[in-house]
């Protein structure tokens, strides 16, 4: 189908811009199939199904690079909050409360404030991007997000012009979050994550509110996270209620957990090893037991156009 189900093999450095491209075109072809945002917001309701019909998820033969089943990507996750096992948030984010949910931002900005979700996604047209997603952990997966980039959620809000860094805050409730409870936890809560504002203002970083066709679930960071292509997993943080523009780097969960081990940057790096394993290679998941799917890792995770955002600067250092 449109999206991904192309003869053309689509060189996977390109996967995103094409993919992009061609559902924007399907959008303006179909005004019909353009989605405010707003309709999204509660997560009682879906994407229209002919929207879904429309884009077809099936996973194409003919490219390079698969999308993910659904399945695998919304029962193999990272999110503490819920447990440290890969199938734990599957198993407990339904505890989260979702609805109704509301949104700090805070810093500096012109116009700071606490809004509903509903307000932070009004006049906000959603698009398709259809991503690689790089864990730290060596494995990956091929999203199909719902989103827009970050930049029109910032530009609403008008950060000043000594804002630098962007902190961002996931939801702690620690009687619906089993995992925020463990006494011996590797991290704290609530997690944080950031980027400088330029990397905020880059096209490809977006907040997504959709994966597969419909609303995120909550163990995928419903109802509101982070998606950035060119940085390691983490750096993607679920389920925000803060945001705040700040003038220095802010303190990033797994950074202060493990500082040699998880730098501010995280950008996907095959040379810049993890110093307990290589980061040269991933696992391309769903694997089959006797089919690894092993595949060489890609500098930026392979999203070239971001380098321009790190000239002159020492990736090795600044990991
Ligand atoms: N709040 C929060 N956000 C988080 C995490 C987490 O534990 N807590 N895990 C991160 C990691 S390590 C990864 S790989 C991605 C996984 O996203 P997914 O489960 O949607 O694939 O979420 C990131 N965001
Ligand atoms: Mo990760």
């Amino acid at each position: 189908m449109v999206l991904i189900k192309t003869k053309k093999e689509i060189p996977s450095s390109e996967i995103t811009p094409e993919a992009v491209y061609l559902s924007r075109r399907k959008f303006i072809g179909q005004s019909s199939a353009v989605v405010a945002a707003g309709a999204l917001a509660h997560s009682s309701l879906a994407l229209p199904d002919s929207w879904i019909e429309d884009h077809g998820y099936e996973p194409g033969e003919e490219i390079g690079e698969d999308i993910t089943p659904e399945k695998h990507a919304t029962s193999f996750n990272n999110f503490f909050e819920f447990g440290t096992r890969k199938e734990d948030p599957a198993a407990h984010a339904h505890q989260m409360t979702v609805e109704p949910w509301s949104i700090e931002i805070k810093g500096r900005v012109e116009k700071p404030g606490k809004l509903s979700l509903e307000d932070v996604l009004k006049d906000i047209d959603l698009e398709e991007r259809i991503y690689r997603l790089r864990c730290v952990e060596a494995w990956s997966m091929v999203i199909p997000w719902i989103g827009f980039p970050v930049k029109r959620v910032l530009d609403k809000y008008k950060p000043l012009s000594d804002a630098k860094y962007v902190k961002f805050t996931t939801l702690l409730r620690k009687d619906e979050m089993p995992g925020t409870k463990n006494l011996l936890s590797s991290i704290e809560y609530p997690y944080v994550e950031g980027l400088r504002l330029a990397e905020a203002h880059h096209p490809l970083a977006i907040f997504a509110i959709g994966m597969y066709g419909k609303v995120l679930p909550n163990q995928n960071g419903a109802p509101f996270r982070l998606v950035v292509p060119w940085k390691y997993g983490f750096k993607s943080i679920k389920s925000i209620v803060k945001i705040e523009l700040t003038k220095r780097q802010p303190r990033t969960t797994w950074n202060r957990s493990a500082p040699h081990e998880y730098g501010f940057y995280a950008n996907v790096n095959p040379e810049v090893d993890h110093p307990r394993w290589s980061q040269a290679n991933e696992r391309r998941l769903p694997e089959r037991l006797f089919a690894p799917k092993r595949i060489k890792t890609k500098m930026f995770n392979g999203y070239d156009e971001v380098a321009s955002l790190y000239e002159g600067m020492d990736l090795k250092k600044k990991f």
